[in-house]
């Protein structure tokens, strides 16, 4: 059933540098916001060690050829090559990343590189961080660095992991902001600093391809009233169909703008930004990572439109006046409350394809639970349902005509959840420690690894 994928497609899996590295501060690793946050809440762990990846890569390599990996989606984490975010080359925190390339492409695993994945140098937040638009030189510089040191071996980037998940709820993520106004301000800076580093990257590499990688997926009106459903389509454009469309088009979309105008949140302009944006829209390729869709009703302006129910996903709620958070009875939820819909994936990626006809990677998705380890297994059969569900559908997408090339789900290994822990677990290797207790940080394959072996088998043998 699975045939119609390429031979060459790149089966892949997924993590970031703050939450799988540890290392935190060895090496001359300068503190990223995430380090300087410590655990967000105090019964949760904190990134200091995470899975210790930093010095076991060689390992997780090794296991990821061993599961057939074709491509291996990871960040740099800024702040351990640029310890005070700019300036001086922390040349430990280099050879790092370059080793950890090398060892990939041993086994013939395609590097995928992150610019950055939440983790800003603690420097640069001290300045201001994204509010201060000198953020944007020092982010070109640091590309500029990685293109100098890796743009030999690595051909595909991402530019910025979920900017919109920064923007909308960066909260849950570490991004900070006093208002609206000013996470507009920070996305507007976002956006020029992304267009600026896909402009040079083409200038510096020439086989180089870059893409963004927001968070994108589609909507449901809760109901056929063309209020809910003009709604569910305002939604669509602020929290996702915004971010594309400036990587793609290099303007703001005009529904967007509207709404960014009406309620005071328009960033400022300087001279000059428009033809940054504007030239810098050279996406290769787009990245996506979807974990599950929304659903959503027109807005009742009652005070009640933001309501964020307890124990639902941080990215399930509304905005007054805008629109309102709906439930959809349809889907099952994960034990973290997460909807679960494979068919919207289907959708989104039919939707992405159909507004920009770029190429399409999925740099994530995913199931986190808190799985067991007995007798030294772990059972992990509702993730190999849930990926299944997900590639069937993905399967029919392709089938659809959408042309995608990479499907890198979340996550390798297990690592720390963003804001909820180490017992929230995604990855195909069950790393042995607990929230507080580290144990030996031992690697054991999950039943998904062999399953995710055996599939990738199936797909790639000519
Ligand atoms: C995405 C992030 C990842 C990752 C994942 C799972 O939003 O890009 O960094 O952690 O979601 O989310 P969580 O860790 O909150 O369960």
């Amino acid at each position: 059933q699975l045939q119609s994928f390429p031979s060459d497609f790149l089966w892949g899996a997924s993590t970031s540098a703050f939450q799988v590295e540890g290392g935190a501060d060895v090496d001359g690793k300068g503190p990223s916001i995430q380090d300087a946050m410590g655990a967000r809440h105090p019964d949760i762990t904190d990134f200091s060690v995470a899975s210790d990846h930093y010095h076991r890569y060689k390992e997780d390599v090794k296991l990821f050829a061993e599961m057939g990996l074709k491509a291996y989606r990871f960040s740099v984490a800024w702040s351990r090559v640029l310890p005070a975010g700019r300036g001086e080359v922390n040349e430990a925190g280099v050879e790092f990343y370059s080793n950890l390339i090398d060892e990939l492409l041993k086994y013939n695993i395609e590097p995928v590189l992150t610019l950055y994945h939440f983790d800003l140098p603690q420097a640069l937040e001290e300045e201001g961080g994204w509010n201060n638009r000198a953020t944007i030189d020092a982010f070109v510089e640091f590309s500029q660095l990685v293109f100098e040191r890796y743009g030999d071996r690595v051909k595909y980037f991402l530019t910025i992991n979920e900017q919109n998940v920064m923007i909308l709820h960066g909260n849950a993520v570490g991004t900070k902001s006093e208002s609206k106004k000013q996470a507009y301000q920070q996305a507007h800076h976002m956006f020029l600093a992304q267009a600026r580093t896909m402009k040079l990257c083409h200038d510096m590499l020439d086989t180089a391809k870059i893409g963004p990688a927001p968070n994108i997926i589609s909507v449901y009106p809760e109901s056929c009233n063309p209020e809910d459903v003009i709604a569910a389509d305002n939604w669509m454009a602020i929290r996702c169909w915004l971010y594309l469309d400036m990587a793609y088009h290099g303007e703001y979309n005009s529904l967007v703008w509207n709404y960014l105008c009406d309620r005071g949140y328009q960033p400022d302009f300087e001279e000059g930004d428009a033809e940054i944006l504007k030239e810098g829209a050279q996406p290769d390729f787009i990245s996506i990572n979807y974990y599950a869709t929304m659903t959503v009703a027109a807005a009742r302006n009652d005070g009640n439109d933001v309501t964020f129910r307890e124990g639902d996903q941080q990215i399930m709620y509304g905005e007054e006046g805008v629109y309102r958070a709906a439930v959809n009875t349809n889907l099952s939820k994960t034990e973290y409350s997460w909807f679960i819909d494979p068919v919207g994936f289907r959708t989104t990626l039919r939707q992405v394809w159909d507004k920009y006809r770029l190429p399409i990677m999925i740099s994530e998705n995913g199931l986190g639970q808190k799985d067991e380890l007995v007798d030294g297994q772990v059972d992990d059969q509702y993730r190999i349902d849930y990926l299944k569900l997900h590639i069937d559908q993905m399967q029919l997408a392709m089938a659809d005509g959408v042309e995608i090339f990479s499907y890198c789900p979340w996550a390798a290994l297990d690592l720390v959840s963003t804001h909820q822990g180490y017992g929230k677990r995604y990855g195909f290797i069950y790393i042995d420690r607990e929230e507080f207790d580290l144990k030996e940080l031992a690697r054991i394959p999950k039943k998904s690894f062999y399953w995710y072996q055996d599939l990738i088998k199936g797909t790639t043998q000519v």
